[in-house]
């Protein structure tokens, strides 16, 4: 493996991109688009389906390039080729990390520790198959021969939002039945809402769980087998209605799950790039396993660009560019995704964890503090609600917030009325954010609706925009199945490639351990009423108030 530069912030490419800063911080992108009246030709990569505009950034030829050199002497291209390799590009788990051997289609084989794992891939996808397809046909039936109607994924994290957000945006591809739902929280509402809808005898349970020791996921698995038994004839009924998603095979079949019914997964997949394992077994429930592949071939037509494209034209690299751009050099904290497509309302929490777990670091591969921002805050949500709610903030507040938003050709069913004035609005923000309304237009447009002049100069200061705010805008043609895959493999990509320039590993998660350390202190201390004082002030405070509160 290269050695990373010591010093990023001392790195060739790096100054020559602080010093282009200098001449860049107040150049407006509306001078760049009258110089360049081919700007958007210029600044837009299209890819299968999918059309990146990225013109509407601050960025020039130079910016660009310099960036490029940026992910050259970070050797991007030796890293992206690391991951598919199969080296333990995972350090501090010492693993490798291959979600892309689970789309891979094609007739190559992908190494980890030595191991060709496409044999063991195939061989759980033909699993997910025949199960799917057994339940969607009501060949799989319920310990009363009654036929499966409701499936329950219960998983938290990584074994839950993936599932979540496809399942939701692919609701056109989904047949009636089965039905499928989700439990994730340890708030009991959660699980105790789902299953008064739904009947014991027709309900498939499924425990999805990697380390299967995540005590949310546990108790909500209890539960629910409880659930199940209260009106059984006996726990051998258990084997109609749980299957199991997880590697650890051996605590699942402890926990009472039948054999056949655990489907496995591996250590080289991270919970958060596990949607395309059978993790995904909801999905394949809800959308039939035909469609799930062609998710699967839409990611995996992703990877083979961002494998084999030049840098500058490669959609994942050229976004992860622009996000280092303004999170290392204008200094945004955050970054916000903003579909323009209601199926992809849980898109923006999805990329929360998949971007803020992977890049939210600050130590580096070598084990020393950085001194440069790492990952932003993702936020967001879908398209026209945002504007109503907070885009205030991003039109006219302190802080810079570059955006992505996600605008959808068609959708399905395609209402014009609806759907032109969700794009109208999609594409008339990013022109707002980026022209912004000057002093003169203001004056110009106040003038016009009749203001006296006073009035007009009070007023004046509140209706400027300053504009030069940047966004992305992704535009596809329709959101299939294989669109969203490779959708989602794009983002996966940029934030390797981030993680990457960062010099940091975006695949391990420590930051989660110290909250879990603790909880795991303070449960036992709320069995009784006895006045607790191990902590600080504030924590023996709020335990004891709990205490003496509760009923
Ligand atoms: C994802 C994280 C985390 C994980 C959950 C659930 O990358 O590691 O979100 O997916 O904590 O873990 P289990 O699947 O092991 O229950």
């Amino acid at each position: 493996m290269t050695t990373q530069t010591p010093n990023l912030q001392h790195s060739p490419a790096w100054r020559a991109l602080q010093e282009h800063y200098g001449e860049m911080a107040n150049v407006g992108m509306r001078e760049f688009f009258a110089e360049d009246k081919q700007r958007f030709e210029h600044l837009s990569l299209q890819f299968k389906d999918i059309l990146l505009d990225y013109s509407k950034n601050r960025v020039t030829a130079k910016t660009l390039e310099l960036l490029r050199d940026l992910a050259e002497q970070a050797d991007v291209p030796a890293w992206i080729e690391r991951m598919f390799n199969g080296a333990s590009i995972n350090s501090t788990e010492q693993r490798s990390v291959l979600h892309v051997a689970l789309r891979h289609r094609g007739s190559g084989s992908f190494e980890a520790e030595g191991n060709d794992v496409m044999p063991e891939v195939r061989e759980v996808l033909q699993k997910m198959r025949d199960f799917s397809d057994a339940v969607r046909s009501g060949e799989w039936r319920g310990y009363t021969d009654d036929r499966i109607t409701d499936v329950v994924n219960i998983g938290i994290g990584g074994s839950d939002l993936g599932p979540v957000m496809v399942t939701q945006a692919l609701r056109p591809f989904t047949a009636e039945q089965p039905r499928v739902h989700f439990v994730s929280n340890v708030d009991e509402s959660q699980i105790s809402d789902v299953l008064t809808q739904l009947d014991p005898r027709t309900t498939l349970f499924i425990i999805v769980s990697k380390s299967f020791t995540t005590p949310e996921t546990r108790i909500n698995a209890n539960t629910a087998r409880e659930w199940i038994l209260r009106s059984a004839p006996g726990a051998e009924v258990l084997a109609n209605h749980v299957v199991a998603v997880t590697n650890n095979v051996s605590a699942a079949r402890e926990y009472g799950i039948d054999p056949q019914n655990v489907f496995p997964m591996w250590d080289w997949v991270g919970g958060r790039y596990s949607l395309w394992s059978a993790v995904g077994l909801s999905i394949a429930l809800s959308i039939g396993m035909d469609n799930f592949e062609s998710m699967l071939h839409g990611a995996y037509e992703m990877d083979e660009h961002f494998r084999s494209a030049p840098l500058h034209e490669n959609l994942p690299v050229t976004l992860a560019l622009l996000g280092i751009w303004y999170v290392n050099f204008f200094s945004c904290q955050t970054q916000a995704v903003l579909p323009y497509d209601q199926r992809l309302h849980r898109l923006p929490a999805y990329l929360q964890q998949a971007d803020m777990e992977s890049n939210g670091k600050s130590v580096d591969r070598q084990g020393r503090p950085v001194d440069y921002a790492t990952g932003p805050v993702i936020f967001g949500e879908p398209g026209i609600n945002g504007q109503h709610a907070f885009y205030q903030l991003i039109h006219q507040g302190t802080p810079l917030i570059p955006v992505d938003m996600i605008v959808p050709i068609e959708s399905f069913p395609t209402v014009p009325q609806h759907h032109h004035m969700l794009v109208a609005s999609a594409f008339a923000q990013a022109e707002a954010l980026m022209r912004g309304k000057n002093e003169a237009e203001v004056r110009e447009e106040l003038e016009a609706a009749g203001m006296p002049e006073e009035d007009q100069a009070k007023l004046l200061p509140y209706k400027v925009f300053n504009g030069n705010r940047p966004s992305n805008m992704l535009v596809y043609k329709a959101l299939t199945p294989a669109t969203l895959g490779r959708l989602i493999a794009l983002y996966e990509h940029k934030i390797f490639v981030q993680g990457v320039i960062w010099n940091i590993n975006s695949f391990d998660q420590w930051g989660v351990e110290l909250g879990k350390q603790l909880a795991n202190q303070i449960l036992p201390e709320l069995d009784d009423n006895k006045k607790v004082t191990s902590h600080d002030s504030s924590t023996n405070g709020l335990i004891n108030y709990y205490k003496k509160s509760r009923k």
